[in-house]
């Protein structure tokens, strides 16, 4: 079953943020209306895209008419973080395009943003002078200009959009998003529950508000779906569901070895291609490099809340700042107290204590390691999320944590030996 909310994700009723001027607004919601009777995903299982959402379009003249307006608007990373982002129609990452192989595609591209832009349709067959690359295919969209890109879908799978004029700030800003094509002919098992993530980098310094797009390595923000835990959205399945989660990365430097506890996958499509069964093997953390798409899936037959994240550890860390002494192992005696008077709240690294995931942190900025889950802080941010499997749902909204049946749970057996 699928739950309304997703019904209506799927569909591409979801409000498509407060940044669209008048107009072109009211335009779009009534393509909205058009587009949600139709179904976003024209007849398959809709993908779900957690904390975004799928593209409405509408059929005209044999096409599936889409409208992407390249705009900037304040974004929430997670709660207590909100920054000045660009991506498409309010939203970072971009609304998740939604089509089947065959389909005639016509792409209405908007640009709002303060300077040019252009769509490049990543890991796609097409006429060459839709590519989007500027200088090369097409001159760049001005500001307040719409371009139109047309063009049949020859394959299905996962690949995904994103600027190619001045890609290095418009990427950091935030402008990227999915491409789904759901097959003609089904070449693989169905799935009962279809997520679609982009991996993505920021830096955003502490008490800043705009992400530096000139960051090369030292990134603090480490996002599913534009998102740092604790503000992913969990994924949720029922037992027995068959799940998909298609990952992609459009990070500016990095890969992602995204790791999966509690269960083993098989990679079934890579950089939008299906992989051969006979080509297929079981392991627990997939790579997805820079620029590629990954499709894994696997049966929930594992009941609990399992994490799932980079395993870059300091993929999983929010706001993080690098440039301090390692203090590991060293006795602070009375530095701490010493050094509050200049930085407040100062606590040394490595020292025993609870007290690092309960230190406040400065305006607009989240705590490195944060949220706290039933029993006690959840030593994880940044490129994390939580896998809830359960045995009997109602619906697919998040369960809460997950009660452990007796018996099944790590517990204490001897205290006080040191
Ligand atoms: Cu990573």
């Amino acid at each position: 079953m699928i739950s309304r909310r997703e019904m209506i994700a799927g569909s591409g009723a979801l409000a498509v943020g407060a940044a669209i001027s008048g107009g072109l607004r009211q335009a779009l919601a009534a393509e909205e209306g058009a587009a949600s009777a139709r179904g976003g995903a024209d007849g398959h299982r809709p993908v779900i895209t957690p904390n975004g959402s799928s593209l409405p379009w509408k059929m005209v003249d044999g096409a599936k008419e889409y409208r992407l307006v390249a705009n900037t608007f304040k974004h929430e990373f997670a709660p207590g973080l909100v920054a000045n982002c660009w991506g498409y129609n309010g939203q970072t990452p971009g609304p998740t395009i939604e089509a089947v192989e065959g389909d005639r595609v016509r792409i209405f591209v908007t640009n709002e943003l303060p300077e040019p832009t252009t769509v490049h349709w990543h890991g796609l067959y097409l006429p060459c002078g839709m590519d989007g690359v500027s200088g090369l295919n097409q001159r760049p969209i001005r500001p307040g200009e719409t371009f139109r890109y047309e063009f049949t879908l020859r394959q299905h799978g996962t690949v995904m959009y994103h600027p190619h004029h001045n890609e290095m700030l418009q990427q950091a800003m935030g402008m990227m998003g999915m491409i789904v094509i759901h097959p003609k002919t089904p070449d693989r098992a169905a799935v009962d529950r279809d997520f679609s993530i982009m991996l993505g980098e920021w830096d955003i310094p502490v008490g800043q508000s705009t992400p530096n797009p000139r960051a090369m390595n030292d990134f603090n923000i480490l996002t599913m779906n534009s998102k740092a835990f604790p503000g992913t959205a969990p994924l949720v399945a029922k037992r027995g569901d068959r799940v998909r989660v298609r990952f992609g990365n459009l990070s500016a430097m990095d890969h992602h070895p995204i790791h999966l506890h509690g269960y083993q996958f098989t990679v079934t499509a890579r950089d939008g291609a299906t992989v051969q069964e006979s080509a297929r093997y079981l392991e627990s953390t997939v790579l997805v490099p820079v620029a590629t798409t990954r499709d894994i899936e696997f049966v929930a037959t594992e009941p609990g809340d399992w994490a799932f994240h980079c395993h870059m550890t300091h993929h999983v860390m929010n706001q993080m700042g690098h440039d301090f002494p390692n203090m590991v192992g060293v006795r602070p005696g009375e530095m701490d107290a010493l050094t509050r008077p200049l930085l407040p709240d100062y606590m040394t690294m490595g020292v025993p204590g609870e007290k690092m995931m309960k230190m406040p942190v400065p305006k607009n900025s989240i705590p490195m390691l944060s949220m706290m889950g039933p029993y006690g802080s959840i030593g994880m941010g940044g490129m994390f999320t939580i896998l809830k499997v359960r045995e009997n749902l109602a619906s697919y909204e998040d369960p809460g944590w997950y009660e452990y049946p007796a018996g099944t749970q790590a517990e204490l057996v001897e205290s006080g030996t040191r």
